[in-house]
């Protein structure tokens, strides 16, 4: 039985201590951490053996924790990532794995002096079963190589709080791991475009966005973020091959026919679309932490990678430009990480 100790619950840090808890196999929540100290209490209450650490430090630190979720606010996970990967202890890091491109570099820096990965970063769309089907279509060799990606993420809503650049590094963050994965290729640059904007969206919100994202080997992906749907939470993606075409069907399990209609259920936000995306995620981290082994899932270099694009697409989005995307040099230990996938 792994003991997982979890910073950060809020949201998804309690969505995830319920799926830990009550879906998966073989972990239990051992302790919690969070700032505010009466929400870990009572995240705490409800679970059987759950203990309340008063820093992220102390729970990392503590011989009753065997792994670390970090599900914190963004700007907070470097210092909890670098001191799991210093207590030797892995790491499961929802997305962001750090806020800005040197974070991200200090991360992978202090992982390769180990010599081996321990941190896994939140991109769960890489463990949807209909994008997982879509990479091995076009992977398959069976419709010719691929050319375009047509791709949108559309919120029903979003929070006041919610500004432009979080379109790109909080949302439009997933297509851009999407793109990178799907195509086992870096994005070379960034062009974004602003349609007129949608009469739903709060003031000064450039809502919609499109990036345009062109792969170093030339597939061109478009991705389409609107944040104010209204109808649903609606996750689209379109592979256009030389000689065929592979797309995400509608997630809805069903489709009712009556009185000359059909219709179906559209998610109402992401916890629905990819409640067995994460769930999938969190078992292969747990499989792969229980081996002993390192995690197969997105590393500090995917986190590092998307992270980048995003500060690119910022880039672009001010200039009106189209700009490069300027990456370190990939070290060794990330290079044989994909290579063994
Ligand atoms: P939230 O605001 O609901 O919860 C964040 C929690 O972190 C709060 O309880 C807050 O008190 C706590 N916190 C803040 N600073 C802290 C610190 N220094 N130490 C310990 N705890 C601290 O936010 P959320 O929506 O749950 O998002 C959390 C993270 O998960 C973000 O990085 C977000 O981008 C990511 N996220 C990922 C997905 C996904 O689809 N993969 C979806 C939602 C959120
Ligand atoms: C949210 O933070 C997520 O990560 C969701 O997956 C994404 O769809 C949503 O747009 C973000 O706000």
């Amino acid at each position: 039985m792994i003991n997982v100790g979890v910073i950060g619950v809020g949201m998804i840090g309690q969505d995830h201590i319920r799926r830990l808890t009550h879906v998966l196999s073989g972990a239990r929540v051992a302790g919690v951490a969070d700032v505010d100290l009466d929400r870990a209490s009572a995240v705490a209450a409800g679970l059987s053996e759950g203990r309340v650490f008063e820093s992220g430090e102390k729970l990392i630190a503590d011989a009753g924790v065997d792994a670390v979720v970090v599900t914190s606010w963004g700007p907070t996970h470097e210092a909890y990532v670098l001191a799991a990967i210093a207590a030797g202890k892995p790491v499961f890091c929802e997305k962001p794995l750090a806020s800005t491109a040197d974070a991200c570099s200090r991360i992978i820096d202090a992982e390769v002096a180990t010599g081996r990965r321990l941190v896994q970063v939140g991109f769960m769309r890489r463990y949807d079963a209909q994008y997982r089907a879509m990479k091995s279509a076009v992977h398959s060799g069976e419709i010719g190589a691929p050319l375009l990606m047509h791709a949108a993420h559309r919120n029903p809503s979003v929070p006041p709080h919610f500004t432009s650049d979080m379109i790109i590094n909080d949302s439009a963050v997933h297509d851009i791991d999407v793109a990178r994965w799907m195509f086992d290729d870096e994005i070379a640059s960034v062009a974004v475009l602003k349609p007129r904007q949608n009469r739903k969206a709060a003031a000064g919100l450039d809502d919609p966005l499109v990036l345009l994202l062109e792969m170093a080997g030339g597939v061109l992906v478009d991705v389409e973020v609107m944040l104010n749907a209204a109808f649903g939470y609606d996750i689209r993606g379109e592979v256009v091959c030389e000689d065929g075409v592979v797309e995400l069907s509608e997630s809805a399990g069903v489709v009712v026919k009556s009185a000359g209609r059909h219709a179906g259920r559209i998610p109402t936000d992401w916890r629905e679309r990819f409640v067995r995306a994460f769930d999938v995620e969190f078992q292969e981290w747990l499989d792969d932490v229980a081996a002993g082994a390192e995690p197969t899932g997105p590393s500090s270099w995917d986190g590092y990678a998307a992270t980048v694009v995003c500060d690119t697409g910022l880039a672009a989005l001010r200039g009106g430009g189209r700009e490069p995307v300027l990456l370190r040099e990939q070290p060794e230990l990330y290079r044989r990480a994909a290579a063994s996938r």
